[in-house]
């Protein structure tokens, strides 16, 4: 009997479900998953592997000694038609006899761009494209948006109290709860790279690891907005750059201390200024783009994070509130920074609002 179309989106969920463990760990490559399918039961399954390698079908394929002749694979994306650092896996998935394939949305990659799907279709294949497709884009939008030639994806994560105060009390470093620092590092991890501005080194000396128990290794690369290059030399990000593939962005310097932070293994790169004595955030995004990455995370300050905003360049905002601490001072509410203007004007919509004990996450993004 076929397959109805609700079992199709059932198993294409559960595939969607798999890419997004690997979202932020896949490097240059888009997060797949893959699962197949026999008599109505998931027989193996697959996402693609950390670094991008294996790909997600070549990985649910090798976990099968034998594959039955009525095996359904439903994928996130179009299998790849290429060989690239990894095999074609529209032949794998020929070679392995599988009759039918659901796939999700299209790989936007202009190389392959349907190219998977005439293979398979020249080779007889039963093919049906657009299964639960908006959920599958969403999670590869910011690979879609490198590989047409558009800036990453980038989203904002901000932790305030109630009335929009982002700077702890005394008695407190905190102002979420657990719960909520918890989902911020979730964040970290399916990220590429985190962005800060020097003030937040300043003020806070952060590691911007994810410390999450177990996912440590899911720490992105970490960027420092610095136009006057006075990031401190004995700060936590600098001390262990290497570690932490530390990047700096500074305007064109003549006379620069540029070697004391080659020599900690930072990488420095200057970009122009802007008219408002900014570094032109384009350009950052242009250089992140070059470097493959998909994802920015911009975690502060709120000076930073408006820029980003004022430039209609922020796809999502995390706002995390918390209901019953109290900060001080640097309202995001406010002239300027104020962040709920800021979101109306840039036509953002409300996503979600998630419950975190006492806090709350709202998410929003542009519409
Ligand atoms: C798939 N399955 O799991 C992924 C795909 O250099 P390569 O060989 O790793 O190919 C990279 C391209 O393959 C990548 O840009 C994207 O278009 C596609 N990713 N394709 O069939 C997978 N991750
Ligand atoms: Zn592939």
């Amino acid at each position: 009997m076929e397959l109805s179309n609700h079992d199709d989106s059932f198993f294409m969920n559960y595939a969607i479900r798999l890419a997004s463990r690997h979202i932020g760990l896949t490097g240059e490559n888009p997060s797949v998953g893959c699962v197949l399918v026999s008599n109505k039961k998931i027989i193996s399954y697959g996402v693609t592997g950390v670094g991008g390698s294996p790909h997600a079908e070549f990985e649910a394929l090798s976990k099968l000694k034998k594959i039955p002749e009525d095996t359904i694979a439903y994928v996130t994306l179009e299998p790849c038609s290429h060989i690239g650092k990894n095999p074609s896996c529209a032949s794998l998935l020929i070679t392995a006899g599988i009759s039918k394939v659901v796939i999700a949305t299209k790989d936007p990659n202009p190389i392959i761009n349907g190219e998977g799907i005439k293979i398979l279709k020249s080779q007889g294949v039963d093919l049906k494209v657009g299964v639960c497709e908006d959920l599958a884009k969403e999670n590869i939008f910011g690979f879609s948006q490198r590989v047409a030639g558009l800036y990453p994806e980038v989203n904002i994560k901000v932790a305030s109290s109630l009335d929009g105060n982002t700077i702890p009390g005394n008695n407190d470093p905190w102002i979420t709860n657990n719960l909520s620092r918890s989902y911020g590092h979730v964040l970290r991890s399916n990220h590429d790279a985190i962005v800060v501005g020097v003030n937040t080194v300043k003020i806070d000396d952060p590691d911007l690891n994810c410390r999450l128990p177990g996912m440590n290794d899911r720490s992105p690369y970490k960027v420092i907005i610095d136009t006057n290059l006075s990031t401190p030399l004995d700060s936590s990000l600098v001390k262990n750059a290497k570690k932490n593939r530390l990047i700096i962005y500074t305007k064109i310097l003549k006379n620069n201390n540029i070697i004391d932070y080659e020599n900690n293994g930072v990488e420095v790169i200057q970009v122009e200024l802007e008219g408002n004595g900014f570094l032109n955030l384009r350009m950052i995004l242009d250089n992140l783009s070059s470097k493959k990455f998909n994802r920015i995370l911009i975690e502060g300050g709120s000076t930073l994070s408006s820029s980003f905003l004022h430039n209609n360049l922020v796809n999502s905002v995390y706002w995390f509130k918390s209901s019953e601490k109290k900060a001080e001072g640097n309202p995001l509410t406010n002239g300027d920074k104020n962040l709920n203007k800021l979101i109306k004007s840039s036509n953002f919509k409300i996503k979600d609002s998630i419950s975190l004990m006492n806090d709350k996450l709202e998410i929003f993004k542009r519409a």
